[in-house]
């Protein structure tokens, strides 16, 4: 103990690095809906913050109102740190991944340790007297709390919900409340999770009264056979006084609770089919209102299975994010984004990494969604010591993991979207996991328990991994894993079925190789799905200095230690705008299968649990379309019909649509599709006509003297240039789990420096147009590209037939091959035929189709939050250009965008991309694929692009 430190701050410092579980709380129950009355607490509270435990006043300021000049207003719920106006020095966000961003010295924690002595006054009436508890839902990271100057106890477990009773506390009439909140504490060491730092009481603090009689803790269990179609319901009460049950649906009225209740015939629940019956607990003197869901969890032949029939997880890793308010997300935005989440073929939230608000899961219940509930529990950065000390195994810590565990399973153990509870995230592993699984078991045996931090897999329902590559995937698939040495773990883990709880990291351009997963789960029935990481980027909204609006990142607020942008990878921005990877994920995870061979069409119903009754199927050629009659389909059940005459021979595309409104989508919204693509229209061709003049001119094209275009059509462009490189991809500046060569793909193609070509030219030849033969060598490179391109023109039109040969050394890949032509003017919208209207590179962009699309060149970018190699379009046949030219090919990617590569590198933040008045045309024959190295396997051998030769054939016309 410091010797210099005052009493009051020695023993606030012993507080803050205790590592015992909370103290003077309730036991942990459900988060009932009841009627007995709630006073909320939230609003404009005051706060003064101290730097640290030290210098933190010991002056009655519990019993205050919080004024003077070291005080200031806060919105409760909120972090502190994003409300700046709130005081000054109160430490600003901090993002780190797997790191601490303090010393690793449990339990000690910094000097430097933001306290914020909080301070509300509230009345209470006679309803709220004698008995009331004081809820609070989320406090970062600990807090004491005082009612009228007494000491109620502690909060520790940031996202754990904590109960105090306030008998004998709490007065008629005003009360004052104060919660002193400390930036770190001992708890911070179990809270190691891959997000920002954020200190604050921001989720609800509410009064609840307690009646005398009333219903204390309610625990459902609704099981729903599916050989007999029956439910068994059973209401477990705990009150002081006595429980009935009412379900008129159920035709219960009055039925003692603690019993069983054979009913007959219920509505499963299911994600897809999220029944649900409104059941009311009562006692004299209170009422209890509960949504049951039936239905049952089961392992079968290492299979998941609910009600009787697998299930088949298409998951999301949802932390909880708000670009202004950080992790204090309010229900309508959740509700927004589970709206987002159905509507993109999502089935399954895991809760990454602590329990969400308490209502979430009521959307949940609602929407139709698996959830699995994660504990708050993440103690990653013991992983620089090899994990020594680690709180997991620590028996000291035991106690306080098992609390976390407690309240994790208690409030959320009624919501039948639960299907799992988590342990926790990379907590290593210890006796005391096995004491927290232990007795999740035993509490709650109807669900399935996960924890992937230790893979013998002893006392879980599931067995998991993150990021394995598809090779391991597909061995675990096939039973073909590295048995365990203990016979008997090997035999549990056989038995389970395999989850992936985190695949397809969504950093930056990607991911790559999620339809390849996707096949995997739905060849082997023992891979149970996944969940990719992540839900959101946790960009938070802030300014520059010339008070440009962007989303921050690691680093951007100025912390000493950070991960950067890794706190990047989600399927939606921050403000819940789509990113392509969730776009890509929606086609690859479709439930309903749609593929059209020739003029047959054939629809399978990929639903776990539901018929296809809610869809409609319609035909789409050009502008004729038409509906489409399929038969009602079960789970599983396929069919194949032909598609009417009227459909044509060219590009057709069938669509599953959502029939009549559902609760998360409009009639007439399409769920899944399926193309045939008709074949390309040759590529118009040029009868050369013109000839090269000595002013440079070949029909429409204008040359200068070293023979590179300066017009096309009048309009000025420069180039063409042999493009081999790329605006690095945080997947290509990665060297990921998997990889082809020797480290990231950037280093790759640094050593090679693709982004360093010069040209020589080796001929120019006068035909029937124009050829140009030129070697594109590297800087300080003795390997090269041998170019051809070969000019013609009538008055029209002018044609390029470009020839690429690599010639000598290159490295193992290239990052694509393609001709960068840059028009000297702002091209503000653009047309093409092919694929859109999304991006897509070869391993991503599934939910990319044939079709004709326009987009101002704006929308073309992504606005990844660190710019980077993104907004390609492939498979295009036509590309027009607004108030510029026109580009037909055999099919070519494209990119159009107002900055050079190096521009897109040196930014990082889309908002210092500079003002330009170009425009950069890169047309790719080849792409490399994008993978998900940033975390996980590389680009899969399919899609790397070895040194090879590469041709176009464009054809420029003015319109
Ligand atoms: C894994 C974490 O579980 C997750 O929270 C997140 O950090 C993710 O990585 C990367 O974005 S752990 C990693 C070391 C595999």
């Amino acid at each position: 103990m410091n010797a210099e430190l005052s009493r009051p701050a020695a023993d606030l410092l012993t507080e803050i690095e205790s590592i015992a579980p909370p103290e003077g709380t309730c036991p942990p129950r459900a988060w009932l809906h009841s009627d007995a009355p709630v006073l909320s607490l939230n609003g404009t509270w005051r706060v003064r913050f101290s730097p640290s435990a030290a210098e933190t006043p010991d002056d009655g300021w519990q019993t205050g109102t919080g004024s003077g000049k070291d005080w200031g207003d806060l919105t409760v719920p909120g972090h502190w740190a994003l409300q700046p106006r709130a005081g000054q020095g109160t430490g600003a966000p901090w993002y780190t991944n797997v790191q601490y961003p303090f010393p690793v010295d449990p339990p000690h924690v910094p000097d430097d340790n933001v306290i914020g002595d909080h301070v509300t006054r509230f009345k209470l009436d006679d309803r709220f007297l004698p008995h009331a508890r004081l809820r609070f839902g989320g406090v970062e990271a600990g807090a004491t709390v005082w009612l009228n100057g007494e000491r109620l106890g502690t909060i520790r477990g940031s996202r754990l919900t904590h109960e105090f009773d306030l008998t004998g506390f709490a007065r008629a009439g005003d009360n004052v409340l104060a919660v002193r909140v400390f930036q770190w504490t001992a708890a911070s060491y179990a809270e190691d999770q891959d997000m920002w730092w954020l200190p604050g009481i921001f989720r609800d603090v509410e009064v609840l009264a307690r009646p005398v009689g009333g219903i204390e803790d309610v625990f459902v269990h609704a099981d729903y056979d599916p050989s007999t179609g029956d439910g068994e319901l059973t209401v477990e009460v705990s009150s002081d006084g006595a429980a009935v049950i009412d379900c008129p649906e159920l035709g219960l009225s009055g039925v003692p609770a603690d019993q069983r209740h054979p009913v007959a015939e219920v509505r499963p629940w299911t994600a897809e089919t999220p029944h649900r019956y409104r059941v009311v607990v009562s006692t004299a003197t209170e009422q209890v209102t509960l949504q049951v869901g039936f239905r049952r969890i089961e392992v079968v032949d290492a299979q998941l299975m609910v009600n009787g029939r697998p299930i088949l997880l298409r998951g999301m890793n949802r932390h909880e994010f708000d670009p202004d308010h950080g992790r204090f997300v309010s229900p309508e935005r959740a509700r927004t984004e589970l709206l987002i989440m159905k509507q993109h073929n999502v089935n399954a939230v895991r809760t990454s990494h602590y329990p969400p608000a308490a209502w979430f899961c009521d959307l949940a219940d609602e929407l139709g969604l698996w959830v699995m509930v994660e504990n708050d529990l993440e103690t990653h950065g013991f992983v620089s010591g090899h994990f020594d000390g680690d709180p997991a195994k620590e028996p000291a810590w035991r106690d306080a993991l098992l609390d976390r565990m407690h309240r994790t399973v208690e409030r959320d153990k009624n919501h039948p979207s639960v299907f799992c509870w988590s342990l926790g995230n990379e907590a290593g592993d210890g006796d005391n996991l096995a004491a927290m699984a232990d007795w999740t078991n035993d509490r709650d045996p109807d669900r399935l328990l996960h924890y992937e931090g230790d893979q013998r897999s002893g006392k879980v329902g599931l067995w998991s991994q993150m990021y394995t590559s598809h090779a391991d995937v597909l061995a675990i698939g096939e039973g073909r894993e590295e048995p365990l040495a203990d016979p008997e773990l090997q035999r549990h883990r056989s038995g389970l079925p395999f989850v992936l709880c985190e695949y397809g990291h969504a950093l930056g351009t990607g991911p790559g190789g999620m339809s390849e997963y996707q096949e995997l789960f739905e060849t082997h029935p023992r891979l149970a799905g996944g969940f990719v990481w992540e839900w959101i980027d946790h960009g938070i909204r802030t300014t520059d200095d010339h008070g440009r609006e962007f989303f921050a990142y690691g680093g951007d607020f100025g912390e000493p230690l950070h991960d950067g942008a890794f706190v990047t990878d989600g399927c939606v921005f921050p403000d819940l705008t789509t990113k392509p990877a969730l776009r890509d994920f929606k086609k690859v995870a479709e439930p309903v299968r749609i593929s059209i061979a020739d003029n047959r069409v054939t629809i399978r119903n990929g639903y776990d649990h539901r018929d296809t009754s809610h869809l409609s199927f319609v035909w789409t050629a050009g502008r004729k379309h038409g509906e489409l009659d399929v038969p009602v389909l079960e789970s599983g059940e396929e069919t194949t019909m032909t598609l009417p005459r009227k459909a044509g021979s060219g590009t057709v595309t069938v669509s599953a649509l959502i029939a009549e409104d559902l609760p998360w989508g409009e009639a007439g919204y399409e769920i899944a599709w399926g193309q045939r693509v008709a074949e390309p229209p040759p590529v118009p061709t040029v009868r050369p006509r013109r000839r090269l003049d000595d002013r440079g001119r070949l029909g429409p094209a204008r040359f200068d003297g070293r023979h590179r275009l300066t017009s096309l059509f009048g309009v000025p462009v420069s180039g063409p240039e042999l493009v081999l490189g790329r605006a690095p991809t945080h997947n290509d500046l990665a060297r990921g789990t998997v990889r082809v060569g020797d480290g990231s793909a950037d280093q790759v193609w640094q050593r090679q420096r693709l982004d360093l070509l010069q040209p020589r030219l080796l001929s120019a030849t006068l035909t029937d147009g124009l050829e140009v033969r030129q070697r594109w060598g590297a800087l300080g490179q003795q390997a090269a590209v041998i170019t051809t391109m070969t000019w013609h023109a009538d008055d029209d039109a002018v044609a390029l037939s470009f020839r690429a040969e690599p010639e000598g050394p290159w490295g193992d890949y290239w990052a694509r091959i393609g001709l960068e032509f840059v028009v000297d003017k702002v091209i503000k919208k653009v047309t093409w035929t092919g694929g859109g209207p999304g991006q897509a590179y070869p391993d991503c962009g599934q939910g990319a189709r044939q079709g004709e699309w326009s987009a101002t060149v704006d929308e073309l970018q992504v606005p990844y939050l660190r710019p980077q190699e993104s907004g390609a379009r492939t498979k295009v046949s036509r590309l027009g250009l607004e108030r510029g030219f026109v580009v037909t090919g055999e099919p070519f990617g494209f990119t159009v965008r107002p900055w050079s590569q190096a521009e897109l590198v040196a930014a990082a933040h889309p908002h210092e991309l500079p003002t330009t008045d170009r425009t950069h045309l890169i047309i790719d024959a080849a792409q490399h694929g994008v993978g998900t190295a940033a975390c996980g396997p590389g680009v899969l051998p399919a899609y790397v692009l070895t040194p090879q030769p590469a041709a176009l054939e464009l054809v420029f016309t003015k319109r």
